[in-house]
C-alpha cells in the first residue's frame, strides 16, 4: 500500500510535536547559554500562560539580561504590567519597533563585546506562535528569519545581523516543560488556545473550542453576531449558518469547530 501526502504530512506534524519534547527545550537552553541579552517574546494576551519559568530561572542564574517582549499588542487592549523591563509592539501594525531596538542597543552597549568577531548576542526566545520570526524581521529591516501561521514554523537556529556589533538568534517556539503534554486533552486545548498548537493538527478541536468559549464567549458573540450558550451551541449555529453539513441535515461539528479555532488562532477575534 502506498503512503498518501496527508499520511506523510501528518507523520511531519507529529515528529515536530516531538521535537517539543526533545530537541528544542535543548536548542533553547543553548541559546540562553551563548546569549547575553534575551528577548521572551510573550503574547499579550496570554502573558502568564505563556512565560516560561524554568528558562527565566537559568536566565537569572546565569545573570543574563532578560528584556521581555509582548506581541500582538494589536490583537488585545490588555497590558500586564508585571514584569519588567517590558515593551509592547505589534509585528502586524508596526508599533514599539523603534523603541525595543533602541532597548537592544542601550544593553548592547553597556557590554564589553565588540565588533563582527565579537558581536553582542541577543537569544529570541518563547513560545510557538508568538511572532519571534516576525519580530526579527521587522528589527533587521529585511524579511530574512522564516514566518508561517503553523506553529512549530522555526526548526532551528538562525543568525541574524542586527548591527555590526549585534546579532540576534532566531530559535524555535518552546512549550514550558511542565505545560506539555501529548496527551492530556485539557493541556492540548490550552496549547490551541494560545496558539501553540494549530487547529489543523488536533484531533478534537470541539475539546479545544470549549477552552476559549470559557474565557471569551463574548467576544465570540461579538465576532460572529450570535448569541449562543455553550460551544455544543456555538458549533451548531455556525455549521448552520456556514453550510457546513453532513448527510441529514446534520451539522459537521469538526469542521465548524476547526473553521472558529482557525479565526481565533489567525487573530481575526478581539480578545
Ligand atoms: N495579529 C498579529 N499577528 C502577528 C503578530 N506578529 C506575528 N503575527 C503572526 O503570528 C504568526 C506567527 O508568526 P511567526 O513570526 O512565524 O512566529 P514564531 O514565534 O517565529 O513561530 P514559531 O517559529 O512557530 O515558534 C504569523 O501568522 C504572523 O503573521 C502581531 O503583532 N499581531
Ligand atoms: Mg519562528
Amino acid at each position: 500500500m502506498s503512503i498518501t501526502k496527508r499520511q506523510i504530512r501528518s507523520a511531519k506534524k507529529l515528529k515536530n510535536t516531538t521535537k517539543q519534547k526533545g530537541k528544542y527545550p535543548i536548542l533553547l537552553k543553548q541559546v540562553i547559554e551563548v546569549s547575553d541579552i534575551i528577548l521572551e517574546i510573550l503574547d499579550a494576551r496570554f502573558v502568564k500562560e505563556m512565560q516560561n519559568k524554568e528558562i527565566e530561572k537559568l536566565i537569572a542564574d546565569r545573570g543574563k539580561k532578560i528584556i521581555y517582549v509582548l506581541n500582538k499588542s494589536d490583537l488585545t487592549r490588555k497590558r500586564d504590567k508585571r514584569l519588567n523591563p517590558r515593551i509592547f509592539v505589534s509585528c502586524i501594525k508596526n508599533t514599539g519597533i523603534t523603541e525595543l531596538r533602541n532597548k537592544i542597543k542601550e544593553e548592547a552597549s553597556k557590554s564589553k563585546k565588540t565588533g563582527r568577531f565579537n558581536r553582542v548576542q541577543v537569544g529570541v526566545i518563547g513560545y510557538p506562535n508568538t511572532g519571534k520570526s516576525s519580530l526579527i524581521n521587522l528589527l533587521i529591516g529585511r524579511t530574512s528569519a522564516k514566518t508561517g501561521s503553523d506553529a512549530g514554523f522555526t526548526k532551528g537556529i538562525q543568525k541574524l545581523k542586527l548591527t555590526e556589533d549585534i546579532q540576534l538568534l532566531d530559535s524555535p517556539g518552546v512549550i514550558p516543560s511542565d505545560e506539555y503534554s501529548m496527551t492530556s486533552e485539557e493541556k492540548i486545548a490550552q496549547h490551541v488556545k494560545v496558539g501553540g498548537r494549530s487547529y489543523s493538527q488536533i484531533k478534537n478541536p470541539e475539546i479545544a473550542l470549549n477552552e476559549i468559549v470559557k474565557s471569551n464567549k463574548e467576544d465570540l458573540e461579538k465576532f460572529y453576531k450570535i448569541k449562543f450558550n455553550d460551544a455544543e451551541d456555538l458549533i451548531e449555529k455556525i455549521g448552520r449558518k456556514k453550510g457546513f453539513l453532513k448527510k441529514g441535515n446534520e451539522v459537521n461539528s469538526d469542521k465548524a469547530a476547526r473553521t472558529v479555532l482557525k479565526d481565533w488562532q489567525l487573530g481575526n477575534i478581539e480578545a
